[in-house]
Protein backbone atom coordinates (compact mmCIF):
# COMPACT_ATOMS: atom_id res chain seq x y z
CA UNK A 1 0.00 0.00 0.00
CA UNK A 2 1.06 3.23 -0.50
CA UNK A 3 0.54 6.24 1.10
CA UNK A 4 0.57 9.76 -0.64
CA UNK A 5 -0.81 13.19 0.96
CA UNK A 6 -2.37 15.51 -2.00
CA UNK A 7 -2.46 19.35 -1.64
CA UNK A 8 -6.22 19.97 -3.49
CA UNK A 9 -7.24 23.54 -3.70
CA UNK A 10 -11.11 24.24 -4.08
CA UNK A 11 -12.69 22.62 -1.23
CA UNK A 12 -14.43 24.42 1.12
CA UNK A 13 -17.36 22.48 3.08
CA UNK A 14 -18.59 18.90 3.39
CA UNK A 15 -19.79 18.56 0.01
CA UNK A 16 -16.31 18.71 -1.32
CA UNK A 17 -15.09 16.81 1.23
CA UNK A 18 -17.63 14.05 0.19
CA UNK A 19 -16.87 14.43 -3.65
CA UNK A 20 -13.44 14.33 -3.38
CA UNK A 21 -13.51 11.49 -0.48
CA UNK A 22 -16.16 9.22 -2.94
CA UNK A 23 -14.35 10.06 -6.30
CA UNK A 24 -11.47 8.34 -4.83
CA UNK A 25 -12.92 5.18 -3.04
CA UNK A 26 -14.68 4.75 -6.10
CA UNK A 27 -11.49 3.72 -7.66
CA UNK A 28 -11.06 1.76 -5.12
CA UNK A 29 -8.59 3.69 -2.37
CA UNK A 30 -9.46 5.54 0.61
CA UNK A 31 -8.98 8.99 1.17
CA UNK A 32 -9.23 11.51 4.05
CA UNK A 33 -9.61 14.94 3.46
CA UNK A 34 -8.40 17.58 5.99
CA UNK A 35 -10.12 20.90 5.08
CA UNK A 36 -7.90 23.08 7.29
CA UNK A 37 -4.83 21.92 5.72
CA UNK A 38 -6.85 21.75 1.56
CA UNK A 39 -4.96 18.29 1.70
CA UNK A 40 -5.87 14.97 0.97
CA UNK A 41 -4.80 11.67 2.52
CA UNK A 42 -5.10 9.16 0.20
CA UNK A 43 -3.90 5.07 0.19
CA UNK A 44 -3.98 2.85 -2.30
CA UNK A 45 -2.69 -0.58 -3.80
CA UNK A 46 -0.16 0.87 -6.41
CA UNK A 47 -0.66 -2.98 -8.16
CA UNK A 48 -3.82 -1.74 -9.05
CA UNK A 49 -4.04 1.84 -9.11
CA UNK A 50 -2.12 4.62 -10.22
CA UNK A 51 -1.50 8.24 -8.37
CA UNK A 52 -2.51 9.86 -11.70
CA UNK A 53 -5.58 8.09 -11.92
CA UNK A 54 -6.41 9.56 -8.21
CA UNK A 55 -5.74 12.89 -9.42
CA UNK A 56 -7.66 12.96 -12.12
CA UNK A 57 -10.52 11.66 -10.27
CA UNK A 58 -10.28 14.34 -7.98
CA UNK A 59 -10.17 17.20 -10.99
CA UNK A 60 -13.01 15.22 -12.66
CA UNK A 61 -14.79 16.67 -9.24
CA UNK A 62 -13.96 20.21 -10.04
CA UNK A 63 -11.05 20.54 -7.71
CA UNK A 64 -7.29 21.10 -8.69
CA UNK A 65 -4.54 19.11 -7.58
CA UNK A 66 -1.35 21.35 -6.92
CU1 LIG B 1 -18.01 22.36 -0.83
Amino acid sequence: MASVTLKVEGMSCSHCVNAVEGAVKKLGAQAKVDLASKSVAVEFDEAKLSLEAIKNAIEDQGYDVV
